[in-house]
């Protein structure tokens, strides 16, 4: 079967999902575009065979033609794209945040529920990696006893100057919110944010920071944030557990040993450095949407991750510990 998915928003990520989706992916067409530069959006589509250009994303939305639809625009538009897709009963793939705020998430997740299946997988696209997922096997096969402690690193080689010391939580460690809730298969009750030293490379931000989350069984885990360490994009995660630890191998695959030296290449960002967990994450949509059962990340999911975000900034402000408020789960979301 083949899945007739509608593109909102053709952005850097937007055209690199149209990518995956036209000449990578097995099931799906492209056939609908939308994005608020109409420009581009004609641009990008005269490179994509049978892809109409649609002047507001709620049209594409509502287009007979478009079976499924993923969000791709910017984060403060997602929401109302979602809950059109819901109401239109249409499986919908949005690229993280779900919503930039806790009360758009939860009118998501309710809108969704009064729909009465899921039909929304939010783009958290770690769980997809093959690194990761052995760390989740290693914890759920017991081989590592209780989980104590997660260190993990977020280094990105430099980030626009237009980044706030907000994103770098809302945009950078929202990944490792939502990989520690999936890993763990628990909530998060509580965050910490410390300032170390600013880096005298990127004027005011505060830049790194060291988020400090508890989750309900107390396990600490520790996130340094860096998004201008200059040398590329490093990804770093250590679970210790009572009995073993697991982390993540160097992703680089080859060493090259030459005049002396040993050297692996560094990711340059995270389209090279999770390229594979891309593919796997929107082929899984793909599968799930024809077989009309949403299984990768949910809006539930999407919603947690924002309330955590959420006391990290608060924490970040205050430098005192933030409790994280969450709503009941809805039976939907298991
Ligand atoms: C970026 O927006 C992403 O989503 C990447 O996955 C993340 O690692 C990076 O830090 C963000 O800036």
């Amino acid at each position: 079967m083949t899945v007739r998915v509608g593109v909102l928003g053709v952005g850097n990520i937007g055209q690199d999902h149209i990518r995956r989706l036209s000449r990578v992916l097995c099931g799906a067409s492209v056939v609908a575009l939308s994005d608020i530069d109409s420009a581009r959006a004609s641009t990008v589509a005269g490179g994509v065979t049978g892809a109409r250009v649609f002047d507001t994303g709620q049209e594409l939305i509502r287009a007979d033609d478009v079976e499924a639809v993923l969000v791709a625009s910017w984060g403060p538009t997602h929401a109302d794209f979602v809950l059109a897709a819901i109401e239109m009963g249409k499986s919908v793939f949005c690229e993280k945040p779900l919503a930039p705020t806790i009360a758009a998430c939860l009118h998501i997740v309710d809108a969704e529920v009064a729909y009465g299946r899921r039909l929304v997988q939010v783009g958290f696209m770690r769980r997809y990696d093959d690194g990761y997922r052995a760390m989740k096997t290693a914890i759920t096969s017991g081989a590592l006893g209780t989980p104590l402690l997660i260190h993990c690193a977020h280094r990105n080689a430099s980030v626009p100057p237009n980044v706030t010391s907000d994103m770098l939580i809302t945009d950078s460690a929202i990944h490792e919110i939502d990989l520690v809730r999936w890993l763990l298969d628990e909530e998060i009750v509580a965050a910490r944010v410390l300032k170390p030293r600013r880096s005298g490379r990127v004027g005011e931000l505060q830049d790194p920071q060291l988020v400090i989350l508890e989750t309900v069984t107390g396990v600490v885990v520790d996130v340094e944030v860096f998004v201008n360490c200059g040398y590329g994009y490093d990804i770093r995660c250590e679970i210790v557990g009572e009995s073993a630890s697991v982390s993540l191998d160097d992703p680089s695959g080859v060493i090259l040993r030459r005049d002396g030296q040993r050297a692996g290449r560094v990711p340059g960002d995270w389209r090279e450095r999770f390229a594979r967990a891309y593919d796997a994450e929107l082929q899984a949509w793909l599968d799930s949407v024809a077989a009309s059962t949403v299984t990768g990340p949910s809006a539930w999911d999407g919603y947690a991750a924002t309330a955590v975000a959420d006391a990290c900034l608060t924490a970040l402000e205050s430098g005192e510990r933030a409790a994280v408020q969450l709503a009941a789960r809805p039976a939907l979301y298991g």
